[in-house]
């Protein structure tokens, strides 16, 4: 009888407080800047992969969401991530082969896989699925193989099928060291703190819109490489600075500085996509209200309680400390009450969480 091997896995979002955007090479997708993020506990942003390996498949299929079968032959991304990995399992095989010979190895590399993966959130909707997506994909793969290698080793994978997923690699506070080898090999994620460093910090996730977004992040990021010159700024006289500041920020527990770090480089980084020609429009009305409700907190209080940020996408995701979070919960309902002139924020009560 022939035997099908499955391996299932989840892996959790990321949220950039330190943003990547824009790359240097778009192949092996190395970025133009190093940048930081916080991954969110599995519970409630999750992707959801489960990876069947046989040699009866005739060829490699992958459904997102239970509904769309995705072409996987013309999509690099993904075949840049089935080849490293397959790579990593023949050597494996290779030296398993003369350990126990070749007879007790299984040939996992040669089969054909059948891949299911779910989100439990809107996919592209500016919550950072491709992350959390290509992570999982790369992190089950390595599971499903018994590959011998660090969760650093995979990030540099899961990079390639989508940058910002090798930070969903580890948990907590992680960096994305953006390296200065031209093959990519020092481009990987490292982590700063574990998920238990700061347990005061939660965040708070407001759907603003869960439609598709109109400019992805890939082709936005590169039309604003070609165009802008702040983004020449920021990548050069800004962020290596700011990775200094925040990385000294979270391991001192210092939540006024980092909000202070947290909420300039959003701006910073949508200021750079309105610097992009044509420009590219992320925020919207209600996006903006909330900037200024939270301007507005945080001048009351005379410090800063509460640290907005927003990705490729109208989303809130504010970061504050446990103990003013009812507090900001309630500001927010105040002026952003549900389905307020059809506005679907909070609309589900279940989809404003802390985390
Ligand atoms: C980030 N974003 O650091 C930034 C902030 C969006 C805004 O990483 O082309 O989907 O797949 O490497 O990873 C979104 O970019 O782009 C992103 P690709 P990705 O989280």
């Amino acid at each position: 009888m022939v035997q099908t091997h499955e391996k299932t896995a989840t892996s959790p979002v990321n949220i950039a407080v330190i943003k990547y955007w824009g790359k240097r090479d778009t192949e092996l997708i190395l970025p133009s800047n190093s940048s930081i993020s916080i991954t969110f506990s599995k519970e409630h942003l999750q992707s959801k992969t489960t990876i069947r390996a046989s040699p009866l498949f005739e060829k490699t299929r992958l459904w997102l969401n239970g509904i769309e079968e995705i072409n996987v032959i013309n999509n690099k991304r993904l075949q840049n991530c089935f080849r490293e990995t397959k790579l990593l399992r023949k050597e494996y095989e290779d030296k398993l082969s003369k350990e126990i010979g070749i007879d007790n190895v299984i040939p996992l590399s040669t089969y054909h896989l059948h891949i299911c993966s779910v989100n439990n959130f809107p996919t592209a909707a500016g919550l950072a699925s491709s992350a959390s997506g290509f992570a999982c994909l790369v992190y089950t793969l390595s599971q499903l193989y018994e590959l011998p290698v660090s969760a650093t080793e995979l990030s540099k994978i899961a990079r390639q099928g989508s940058g910002s997923a090798c930070r969903s690699l580890f948990g907590g506070f992680v960096s994305w060291q953006m390296g200065s080898k031209q093959d990519g090999s020092d481009s990987q994620a490292l982590q700063i703190a574990s998920s238990d460093h700061w347990p005061e910090l939660e965040v708070l996730i407001c759907i603003i819109s869960d439609a598709k977004k109109g400019t992805s992040s890939t082709e936005g990021m590169q039309s604003t490489v070609k165009t802008s010159t702040l983004l020449q700024h920021r990548i050069n006289n800004v962020v290596p600075e700011r990775m200094k500041l925040m990385t000294n920020s979270i391991l001192r527990k210092d939540f006024n500085k980092f909000a202070e770090l947290t909420m300039k480089d959003s701006n910073q980084f949508h200021a750079c996509c309105l610097d992009t020609f044509p420009p590219i429009f992320y925020l919207n009305d209600t996006s903006r209200a909330i900037i200024s409700v939270i301007t507005e907190y945080n001048d009351k209080s005379g410090e800063y309680k509460a640290a907005y940020t927003f990705d490729a996408g109208p989303n809130a995701v504010i970061y504050a400390l446990k103990r003013n979070i009812p507090e900001i919960i309630n500001l927010i309902s105040k002026y952003f009450p549900p389905n307020q002139d059809n506005q679907t924020f909070f609309s589900d009560p279940s989809k404003l969480f802390s985390d």
